[in-house]
């Protein structure tokens, strides 16, 4: 990665069902971001944020480009679309791209930026797939979808703004599942994506399993891009997410696995997504956000 850190936020909530991830860029700026990032000897340029018309504004039943049940399709198409044009346009001027959510849907926007005219790989650290399409979603929401969308999956094979052509399914290693629909369940198994539940890291630790994730995703050509939805982490950790699940990694678990990605000097660029402020208890997701951002953009301890 290089010196320079650009900033770009995606305040939107019309992929999750709890409103509030919209505020996450404000909450993780106002949570420290530039300073912690300053200390981890970069330098920071802020972009601001994508426009992203608020939920009310828009009618959820207005013509939508895909297939099936599908929320805010349309809205969510019109925001991953300039903020891929953004990630991409960092990346041509020799700055390192964090994109900061917003709901997990943005990542559409930031993985095919990040993956034009390259060939990269992908970390995405959740408690949860992202692998419905719209037909196989329980909720319509679409950050339950985000990672079936960049892969192409199902509804999503003519959707040419979610399709990230510089990803392929062995370049993606999802770390800390724990909760997982039937239909992404088979649908993560019949790719040829890799996959670690909370189990693996109980069973092999943090470090083998992270570093079996960077194996799989420093094998692209170009570079990796690390998506971390904030509900990887323990919601006693983080408690403000719109979708907590028990049994996350611990605060010294995830610092040590943004270390690691920072140590293989492979990271194209990154992602912060699901704060959600209104959940949030004094800030401290945002703030630990802002943290796991710096270790993995390279903060040394020692
Ligand atoms: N799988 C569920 C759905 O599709 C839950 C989605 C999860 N929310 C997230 N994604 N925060 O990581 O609705
Ligand atoms: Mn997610
Ligand atoms: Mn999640
Ligand atoms: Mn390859």
């Amino acid at each position: 990665m290089t010196d320079t850190v650009r900033i770009i936020g995606a305040p939107t909530d019309y992929g999750a069902n709890r409103r509030g991830v919209d505020m996450g860029p404000s909450a993780i700026r106002y949570g420290g971001l530039a300073d912690e990032l300053h200390g981890a000897g970069l330098s920071v340029v802020d972009d601001g944020d994508v426009a992203a018309p608020p939920a009310e504004a828009r009618d959820p039943e207005a013509e939508a480009p895909s297939e099936g049940n599908a929320k805010f399709l349309r809205e969510t198409r019109d925001v991953v679309t300039s903020l891929a044009d953004r990630v991409a346009a960092a990346l041509d001027d020799g700055e390192t791209p964090l994109v900061l959510g917003g709901d997990h849907s943005v990542a559409i926007g930031s993985v095919t930026g990040s993956a034009r005219d390259a060939e990269i790989g992908l970390v995405w650290f959740d408690a949860h797939g992202d692998f419905n399409t719209p037909s196989t979603s329980p909720s319509g929401n679409v950050h339950g979808m985000p990672l079936a969308a960049l892969l192409g999956l199902g509804d999503f094979a003519d959707t040419p703004w979610a399709n990230a052509s510089g990803l392929a399914e062995e370049h993606v290693a999802v770390v800390g599942l724990r909760s997982l629909d039937d239909a992404e369940r088979e649908a993560i198994h019949d790719s040829d994506v890799t996959a670690y539940t909370m189990s693996d890291i109980d069973e092999r630790g943090i470090d083998a399993v992270v570093d079996d994730a960077l194996d799989v995703a420093c094998a692209a050509s170009d570079g990796v891009h690390v998506s971390l939805d904030l509900d990887w982490l323990d919601p006693r950790e983080a408690p403000g997410v719109g979708t907590p699940v028990r049994g996350g990694v611990t605060y010294r678990e995830a610092h040590f696995a943004l270390e690691r990605v920072a140590e293989t000097d492979a990271l194209r660029s990154l992602e912060l997504v699901e704060v959600n402020p209104v959940l949030d208890e004094h800030n401290e997701t945002a703030a630990l956000a802002t943290e796991l951002a710096a270790s993995g953009l390279g903060k040394r301890i020692l």
